[in-house]
C-alpha cells in the first residue's frame, strides 16, 4: 500500500500529509498508561492543527526553527507534527543539555520559537533572543492555543527540511544534520515494506523522542501506516514488561535488552503476542542476542542508521537473522566498503563505510565546507563506521574511524569532555576512551594528568565538576591519574594503548 504512493506525492506535500492520507480519525494513536483516556488519530489531527495556527499566528514562518527541549508526552508529539504541518524546522533537544550546551544550540540554530519545561524556562530566557515558552510533562502549555483545528498544511518540496538534529564531530561543535521531508518519507517506506509493517501493529514506545531512533523510526513507522503507539514516558523494565503483551513490535538500543533479561519477569509468556523486537544505536553483543532468543524464541532483528541517514541496513524478517551482523541494505540505500586508498574492498576484510540514498540528509545546518567534505564527488556518505561484507551479503559493523563512545546508545565524543577537563584547575591533561560496560555497552573513562601535589584532584571532584557542566550520561563512570598519556612519535595519545591497560583481555 505504501508503495503505491506516488514518487511525486512529496512534491507537493510534507511529511505528515504524506502520513495523514494513511491513517483513519477513528483508531487510537496514542493508548495511554496510567488510566488516562487513549488519543485517537482525529486529536492528533486536530491538535496539531490547533498548534500549526498557533505558530503561524506567532509569526513562524516555512524554515523557521522550533527547539524543543520537553519531557516525552502526546502533546510533545502535537508539536512535532505541527511543525511538518507548518513547513517549520523541528530541532529537538536531549533533556538531559545543561545551560551551556543549550546555550550553543540556541546561539546556533536561532530559533524562532523554544519550547521547554518550565523550571528550564528562567535558565534559557537568560541567553535566548526569541520567545521561551513551556510544555511540562503533562502536555499543559503556557499559552492558550487558537480553538481553530483547521489548518491548510504548508506544501513541501523534497529537500525542504522537516528537522534539525544535532550531532557531535570529532573535532569542533556539534553539528545541526538537515533532514529533509523527503528523507524521512523515504526512511519510513523502507522500513515499513522491510519489516512488513501490518496496521495491527501495537508499537510499544520507550524510546526518547529527541532522537531518530525514537522520533523517525519507532513513531514514524506507527504514523505513516495508522497504526497504535502504547507511548511510556521513559524506559523502566518493569512497565515494558507490563504493556509487552498488548504489543507486537518493540524498538530498543542493546542497553535495553540487557536490562530486560536483567528481570526475571521477561519471558515467553510477556512476549506471546510480539511479532517484532529491533535493536540498534550500538552494537548489540551475539551474547545479548543468544540470551533473548533462549528466553523468548524471539529473535532480535539488528538494525543500523545514523542522523545523518536515518536507516540504512537491517536483518531480514523472513531469512536468517545473523547475530553480530547488521543486515542488508534497505530499498533504496546503497552501501559501498573502501579502503583507505577508496579502492572497493572485495572480499570479508573491514573498510570505510559510505552510503548513498534518499535517506541521506541534506549536509550540516550552515557548515557548506564540513558538508563537502563528509561527501564522496559521486554523493556517497562517509560514515566513518568500520564495515565489512560477508559472502552473503550482510553487513557487520567492526568498528568506527572517528574517536567516538557510544553509551546506552548514546554518542558522546571524548574531545568534549575532554576539553572540559583540562579547564578544571590543576588539570595538565586527559584522554577520555570508552570501555566495555555490561550495562551501557561502553562507559566514558577519563584517564587524567594533574599537576603534582593537586591532592584536591580525586575521581569524586572530577566526576562533580563534570556533572555540573555537561549532561550526566556523557560524566565520566570513572577516573584515572596517570604520570603522562603515551603518545606516538606525532605526539599524538595513543588511546588503544590506554584501552588496552584499564582492560587488558
Ligand atoms: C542515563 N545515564 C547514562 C545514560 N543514560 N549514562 C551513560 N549512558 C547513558 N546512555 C546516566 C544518567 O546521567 C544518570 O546518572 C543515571 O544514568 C540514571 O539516569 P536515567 O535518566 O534514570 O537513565 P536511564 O533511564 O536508566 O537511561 C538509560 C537509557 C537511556 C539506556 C534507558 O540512556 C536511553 O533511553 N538511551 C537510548 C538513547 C537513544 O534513543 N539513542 C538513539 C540515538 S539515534 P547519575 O550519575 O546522575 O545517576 C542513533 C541512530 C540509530 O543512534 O541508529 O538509531
Ligand atoms: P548517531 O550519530 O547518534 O546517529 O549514531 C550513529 C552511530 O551509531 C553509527 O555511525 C554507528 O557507529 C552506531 N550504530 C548505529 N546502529 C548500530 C548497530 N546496529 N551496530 C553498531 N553500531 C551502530
Amino acid at each position: 500500500m505504501l508503495l503505491e504512493m506516488a514518487e511525486s506525492e512529496l512534491m507537493h506535500k510534507n511529511f505528515y500529509t504524506v502520513c495523514r492520507a494513511g491513517f483513519a480519525d477513528d483508531v487510537v494513536f496514542i493508548r495511554q498508561t496510567d488510566d488516562r483516556p487513549d488519543i485517537y488519530y482525529s486529536d492528533l489531527h486536530a491538535q496539531s492543527g490547533r498548534i500549526a495556527n498557533h505558530l503561524t499566528e506567532l509569526g513562524l514562518t516555512k524554515g523557521d526553527r522550533v527547539m524543543v527541549q520537553v519531557e516525552k508526552s502526546p502533546q510533545n508529539l502535537f508539536w512535532y507534527f505541527a511543525c511538518l504541518r507548518a513547513g517549520l524546522i523541528y530541532l529537538p533537544l536531549n533533556t538531559a543539555y545543561l545551560e551551556h550546551e543549550i546555550e550553543y544550540f540556541v546561539s546556533d540554530a536561532e530559533p524562532s520559537l523554544i519550547l521547554c519545561d518550565p523550571q528550564k524556562q528562567p535558565l534559557i530566557d537568560n541567553f535566548a533572543s526569541c520567545p521561551v515558552h513551556t510544555l511540562d510533562d503533562q502536555g499543559c502549555y503556557s499559552k492558550e492555543l487558537p480553538t481553530q483545528t483547521d489548518f491548510k498544511d504548508i506544501e513541501c518540496a523534497d529537500d525542504d527540511i522537516a528537522a534539525i538534529l544535532y550531532t557531535s564531530g570529532t573535532t569542533g561543535k556539534p553539528k545541526g544534520a538537515l533532514i529533509t521531508h523527503a528523507n524521512l518519507l523515504a526512511n519510513s517506506r523502507s522500513l515499513s515494506d522491510a519489516w512488513q509493517w501490518q496496521k495491527e501493529d501495537v508499537m510499544l514506545h520507550a524510546l526518547p523522542v529527541f532522537h531518530v531512533h525514537g522520533l523517525f523510526v519507532a513513531t514514524h513507522l506507527p504514523v505513516i501506516n495508522g497504526s497504535t503507539i502504547i507511548l511510556l514516558s521513559k524506559f523502566k523494565p518493569d512497565e515494558v514488561i507490563r504493556y509487552l503483551p498488548e504489543s507486537t513490535v518493540y524498538m530498543g538500543v542493546p542497553t535495553n535488552y540487557v536490562r530486560l533479561l536483567a528481570n526475571p519477569g521477561f519471558n515467553q509468556q510477556a512476549c506471546k503476542n510480539m511479532r517484532l523486537f529491533t535493536s540498534g544505536s550500538a552494537p548489540l553483543l551475539v551474547q545479548t542476542f543468544d540470551e533473548f532468543q533462549n528466553r523468548t524464541s524471539h529473535t532480535i532483528v539488528e538494525r543500523y542508521g545514523m542522523t545523518e541517514t536515518g536507516m540504512n541496513t537491517s536483518n531480514p524478517i523472513d531469512g536468517e537473522r545473523k547475530p553480530g551482523a547488521v543486515g542488508k541494505p534497505l530499498a533504496g540505500v546503497e552501501v559501498r566498503i573502501l579502503d583507505d586508498d577508496d579502492n572497493p574492498v572485495t572480499d570479508a576484510s573491514p573498510g570505510n563505510l559510505q552510503v548513498r540514498g534518499k535517506n541521506v540528509f541534506k549536509g550540516y545546518w550552515r557548515l557548506p565546507e564540513k558538508t563537502a567534505e563528509e561527501f564522496t564527488e559521486d554523493g556517497f556518505f562517509r560514515t566513518g563506521d568500520i564495515a565489512s561484507l560477508d559472502q552473503d551479503g550482510y553487513i557487520a559493523i567492526m568498528g568506527r574511524d572517528k574517536d567516538l563512545i557510544i553509551s546506552g546508545g548514546l554518542n558522546i565524543y571524548p574531545k568534549e569532555i575532554e576539553a572540559v577537563i583540562d579547564k578544571i584547575p590543576g588539570v595538565l591533561e586527559s584522554a577520555v576512551i570508552g570501555l566495555p560496560h555490561p550495562d551501557f555497552g561502553e562507559a566514558v573513562t577519563a584517564i587524567v594528568v594533574a599537576e603534582e601535589n593537586r591532592k584536591d584532584l580525586t575521581e569524586s571532584s572530577i566526576i562533580s565538576q563534570l556533572k555540573s557542566q555537561i549532561a550526566g550520561f556523557k560524566v565520566a563512570k570513572q577516573v584515572h591519574f596517570v604520570n603522562e598519556l603515551p603518545r606516538n612519535t606525532m605526539g599524538k595519545v595513543q588511546k588503544n594503548i590506554l584501552r588496552e591497560k584499564l582492560n587488558p583481555q
